[in-house]
Order: structure tokens, then sequence, then C-alpha cells
């Protein structure tokens, strides 16, 4: 049936029947038409009518070094032929898993050289969330349950995750677990009112302080967030934050989880976010660009001072999965950080995302319904705006972000649109001349855009 040799198969009608989609209002989905990817090559999708779409996103933010990779697909193979399956249970490990761990050490901050393997982002912020909570057990501090994170925040849909973060249609949708609470993002384009970003920052960071003397520092086991949030809307914090962040968590005995999942192995133009920003986590979760999407699989990294608790106190972790460690997973993020590293990804993520943001200054800076021209590495975020001279929202929020991502993939540029910030994630392979057809794409599309909703915008 995959060959679908004589292109007779009414995908589209067949998926309408059968089946369920993410995030997704099926019945506005069915007025429409699914679209259907049949194959992707370097930077661009194509669908099932002919069309070349340059895929903004790396897919859901993971595809860091392209499409058809036949070193992803050889190291798959290989693992398959020789071994496609064991578990890490009952006092067995693979090669593979065992290889990742250790280059995941190597890569990660210092101290950070644990690695305990899941398969989705979700799992492992449920894992690290379910860890954090047991290391103050085992210390003897059973109280310290409440995990602090940040409205926008996402951390995943399993029901931890959902609770960690700060959705509120998904907190409605029952992720909305009891000892999870939220505060204020580093949000300066939104809540930055007439403080200078330095300052908002450690105003934002301040309220992680504020909510733990409110709740009890015995009563908080752990802030949870991404370094840059991504799914809300790439909300990039200014640099005070991070290192307030570090100081707050360290002074009232909170562990720090960064959420990687996004952020990591070269997004930011460094490996991990937590680089970028300076953060000290004590634990990180990464999935994702780990095997740039080719395979689903996640991991928690755990800081020494955490993993020594876990090891020599806790006795048994009631805790894992059947693919904990799936050993053509690892081959394949293994063969994928061959990739990285060979190629260099991440200096090319900053030097990429350096010109792209110059040809976006060129291309948009002077439009009316520009707010805000926003990135580090090859991550960011073009924030539409209904007064750019107040930085005012507008009035319906993310009906006009959802009008340009139409138009972006009329236009054959798929971006993703987060209330109404376009926002760009693109491989990390992206070349310049891929980058102008980005630009020019977006910049059209905006255009469009803005053609239909002028009465909104002050000018
Ligand atoms: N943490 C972060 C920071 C994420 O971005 C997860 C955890 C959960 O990962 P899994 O693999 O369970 O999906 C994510 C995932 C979007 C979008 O539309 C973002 C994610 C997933 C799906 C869609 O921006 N991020």
């Amino acid at each position: 049936m995959l060959d679908d040799i004589n292109g007779s198969i009414d995908w589209q009608g067949l998926d309408a029947a059968h089946h369920l989609h993410p995030f997704t209002d099926h019945k506005s989905l069915h007025e429409g038409k699914v679209r259907v990817i049949t194959d992707a090559e370097g930077v661009y999708l194509h669908d099932a009518e002919g069309n070349k779409i340059l895929d903004g996103m790396a897919g859901l933010w993971c595809v860091a070094a392209g499409y058809s990779r036949p070193e992803l697909v050889q190291a798959a193979t290989r693992q398959m032929q020789k071994l496609p399956y064991y578990n890490t249970f009952f006092k067995t490990t693979t090669p593979p898993v065992v290889a990742l761990a250790q280059r995941l050490a190597q890569i990660t901050p210092a101290g950070l050289n644990h690695a305990f393997f899941a398969c989705s982002g979700s799992e492992a912020v449920d894992t690290a969330l379910r860890m954090a909570r047991v290391y103050w057990q085992t210390l003897g501090k059973p109280s310290k349950k409440i995990i602090i994170g940040r409205e926008y925040g996402y951390h995943g849909s399993t029901t931890l995750g959902a609770s960690a973060g700060g959705m509120v249609d998904m907190h409605r949708q029952g992720g909305d677990m009891p000892n999870f609470v939220q505060v204020m993002p580093p949000y300066w384009y939104g809540y930055g009112g007439q403080m200078s970003p330095a300052e908002f920052g450690i105003y934002a960071a301040r309220q992680v302080e504020d909510k733990i003397r409110e709740l009890g520092a015995d009563h908080v086991a752990a802030f949870i967030g991404e370094p840059l949030q991504g799914a809300g809307g790439v909300i990039i914090p200014p640099e005070t934050y991070w290192p307030e962040i570090n100081r707050i968590c360290q002074e009232n005995n909170i562990l720090l989880i960064a959420d990687e999942v996004i952020c990591g192995f070269g997004r930011t133009g460094q490996m991990f976010g937590s680089d970028y920003f300076g953060i000290k986590p004590d634990m990180m979760t990464m999935a994702k660009a780990i095997t740039s999407g080719y395979l689903p699989l996640s991991a928690v990294m755990l800081h020494d001072r955490v993993a020594d608790v876990l090891i020599n106190e806790t006795g048994e972790f009631y805790h894992g999965f059947t693919y904990s460690g799936h050993p053509v997973a690892c081959a394949v993020a293994l063969a994928n950080l061959d990739i990285i590293q060979n190629e260099g990804l991440v200096q090319r993520a900053d030097a990429m995302g350096v010109i792209l943001r110059e040809k976006l200054h060129a291309a948009l800076d002077h439009h009316p319904m520009v707010g805000e021209i926003r990135g580090v590495g090859l991550i960011g975020a073009i924030e539409l705006t209904a007064d750019k001279r107040t930085r005012k929202f507008f009035e319906k929020r993310g009906r006009v972000g959802m009008i340009c991502r139409d138009y972006c993939v009329a236009n054959g540029l798929v971006m993703r649109a987060v209330r109404d910030s376009m926002v760009y994630s693109p491989p990390l392979t992206i070349t310049e001349a891929e980058l102008d057809v980005l630009v020019a794409r977006a910049a059209q599309s905006i255009e469009q855009t803005y053609a239909q909703v002028k009465n909104e915008v002050a000018l």
C-alpha cells in the first residue's frame, strides 16, 4: 500500500475516516483537506499535490540535520540487522545505549554525567519530575513536591507535562494535577512595560522567588523552564534572567530542570540552551534533535549531585519504559551527533542565525505590522503587532497569525504561528540561498496578511 504506484489511494479520505491528529479541531480539519507529505529532501518537503515547501520549522523543531540523510538510514539499518530490540531492564544493556550515555555526558555541561532514556520529550519531562520528587523523599523531605513552571511554558502532553506547562487550554482538559504552579514568563515584548529588558529579566526571575516564599521552600521540589520558550512563541529571556534563576534555586534549595527538548543540540548556536544562557541545571530533558527526529528518543541527564542520591540512597526507582534506550534509536542518535559535530552544525546555527536576522531586518523592519524580530541561533520569531510603537497586541490574539500562517503555506513555506508571532526554526543545514527563499516567502506572506487586516494596524 505504501508504494502507491499509480497514485490511486485516497490518503485524504482515509485520513479523515480513521485518523485522529494531535492538537487538532477535527471538525474544521474535515471541512478542508489534510496535506499529505510524501517525501522530503534537505530543507524541502514534497506533498502529494506536487508542491515543494521550504520547512522553516524543521518538522516540529527537530530535523536538525535536514531530511534524507543516508548516514542515519545506514545507522538504523545496521543496528536493525544486528539487534533490532532489546531492553535495559533486568541487569542488561546494549552497546548503542552505553555509547550514547557516555557521549551525552561528554557534550552536556560539566557534572551532568548520567542519562535515563525514554521515547518522547513528554516522557523525559515526566521522568525528571518524578525523579525530583523522589530525590527529596530520599533526603527525608517528602513535603517538597511542588513544581514551579511558567505561563506559556510547554513541557509535553502527558498529564504531568501538561500540568507543568503553562498552556491554560491543556490545564482545562485534564492537564491540571495538584502541586503545579506557574509564574510570569520572561516575555519582555508582552510584559516588559516601561522596564528595560535587563531590568525586566530580574523582575521576571524574582517572580519565582516570590512564589517560593509564598509556598514555602519546604514545599517546592523544582523549577522547570525551557532555556527559551519555544512552543510558547519563542520567548527569549533577557540575559539577566537565568543567572538570577540559578541564584534563586541554589539559595532556596530547589532543583533546576532545564527542558532542552527544543533548544538542545545546536539550535541556539551553542550545543545546549543552558550553554547559551549560562544555566546551571540539576537535570536536563532532551529529545527531538537528539535523532534529528528520525526515530523517537529522549533522555534525562542528571547532575552527579542528584544522581548520587538516586543511585546510592533511593533503592529501586519504580519507573521505566519498554523502549528506554531503544538500540536502533540510540544508534541513530550517535550517527546524528557525528553529523552535528563533523559538519559544525552548532557553529553553523550561530553564523546562519546572524545572517538570517540581518535579512529579516532588511526586509521587514520598516513594516508597520512587524513589532519585533527576535532570535538566537536558528530559532526565532517575527512578532506581528497592532501598534509597533506601543507594543500593542491584536484584539483577538492569534487570528492574524493564523491568516499569515495560511499565506506562508500557500507560498511554499512552513512557519508556525503562536498567537501572532510567526516562529522559525529551520534545519541547521540550511544554506544562505535557502535563507533568501525563506525570507522572501515570509515577507510576501506578511504583506498579504497586512493587505487583509490593514485597518486594524496603527500607522
Ligand atoms: N518539552 C518541550 C520544551 C517541548 O517543546 C516537549 C517537552 C514534549 O515533547 P514530545 O516529544 O512529547 O512532543 C516539547 C514538544 C509546537 C509543538 O507546535 C511543540 C512540541 C511538540 C509538538 C508541537 O510548537 N514540543
